[in-house]
């Protein structure tokens, strides 16, 4: 399959789908709105909501039913990378080739942003009882999943031990569950969710899920492989920030040469787990590979 044109597609529906759920409508809050829309549309892979369709359409389901699931994915994990940036957290300047929201706004609106965004997305989510009908269970089950991901038991809490961690020398266990928590949980639960919107068995529900989880951490370990070894022009922001922050890593811990080989394993692992699945599951294979090969 051409996985280029693949993701292009994705993206430019997922895109789509955003400019509509978050229109810039003009109102007394407008700045607010405005930031949340500078910081959602500049850009971005879309890898969560494109793993959420990629699910939906690996257990046979229509991705068209998981968008708006893939999209309120999107805008938590934009909420995440906008207070990630602050300077209480990251503190960068630059993220997704442009200036950080509160760089570009200033600091308590883009608290405000990231805020809006993450209940944003909780309301659009509450609003699909309609499309679900009688699987409102199924929708139920969905936002509790999501919640618990994006909450203190995943990525804020993940992303609490990692700023606990700063510092610190930890070891490859406690990096594992960091990872786990701040970036593989929201990861895995777009997989998840895409499978549940899709109709999947508990059994294909379970595979996509163990597919999310070695998928999450090898997409951890590339990422970390990429500030020591990538570019700023294709990544959108400054390469070498963990070194200069003195941030525990995967390359730092293990070398670069094993970091990259444990992520191959994880990359196979998390094809293994397709293994019941038909061609229809041929993307999901694709992006897990093309994690090794990436350059943003
Ligand atoms: C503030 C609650 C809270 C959580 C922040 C995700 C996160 C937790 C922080 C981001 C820090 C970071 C750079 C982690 C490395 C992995 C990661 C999530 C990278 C950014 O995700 P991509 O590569 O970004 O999918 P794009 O811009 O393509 O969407």
């Amino acid at each position: 399959m051409d996985l280029k044109a693949y993701l292009e597609e994705r993206r430019a529906l997922v895109n789509r789908a955003l400019e509509a759920y978050l229109p810039r409508v003009r109102g007394p809050a407008f700045r607010v709105v405005e930031a949340m829309h500078y910081s959602l549309m500049a850009g971005g892979k879309r890898l969560r909501p494109i793993l959420c369709l990629a699910a939906a359409e690996a257990v046979e389901g229509n991705p068209q039913e998981a968008l708006p699931v893939a999209c309120a994915l999107e805008m938590i994990h934009t909420y995440s990378l906008i207070h990630d940036d602050l300077p209480a957290m990251d503190d960068d300047d630059l993220r997704r080739g442009r200036p950080t929201c509160h760089k570009q706004y200033d600091e308590a609106t883009a608290i405000l942003a990231g805020d809006g965004l993450l209940t944003e997305a909780f309301r659009l989510l509450g609003a699909l009882a309609s499309h679900f009908q009688d699987r409102e269970a199924v929708l139920l089950e969905i936002i509790e999943l999501v919640g618990a991901a994006a909450g203190y038991q995943g990525m804020v809490g993940g992303q609490m031990l990692d700023l606990q961690a700063e510092g610190r020398k930890i070891t490859l266990k406690e990096l594992e569950t960091i990872h786990r928590l701040k970036t593989g949980a929201l990861l895995t639960v777009s997989l998840r969710a895409g499978a549940l919107v899709g109709g999947g068995s508990r059994v294909d529900v379970a595979h996509l899920t163990g597919f999310g989880e070695k998928f999450g951490l090898a997409f951890q370990i590339t990422d970390d492989l990429l500030d020591v070894e990538g570019q700023a022009s294709d990544m959108g922001k400054e390469p070498g920030m963990d070194a200069r922050r003195q941030k525990a890593t995967y390359p730092a811990i293990l070398g670069p040469e094993q970091a990259r080989q444990w992520a191959r394993r994880l990359v196979e692992e998390a094809v293994e787990e397709l293994e019941g699945f038909g061609d229809q599951a041929q993307p999901l294979r694709e992006i897990a590979r093309y994690l090794l090969v990436r350059r943003s």
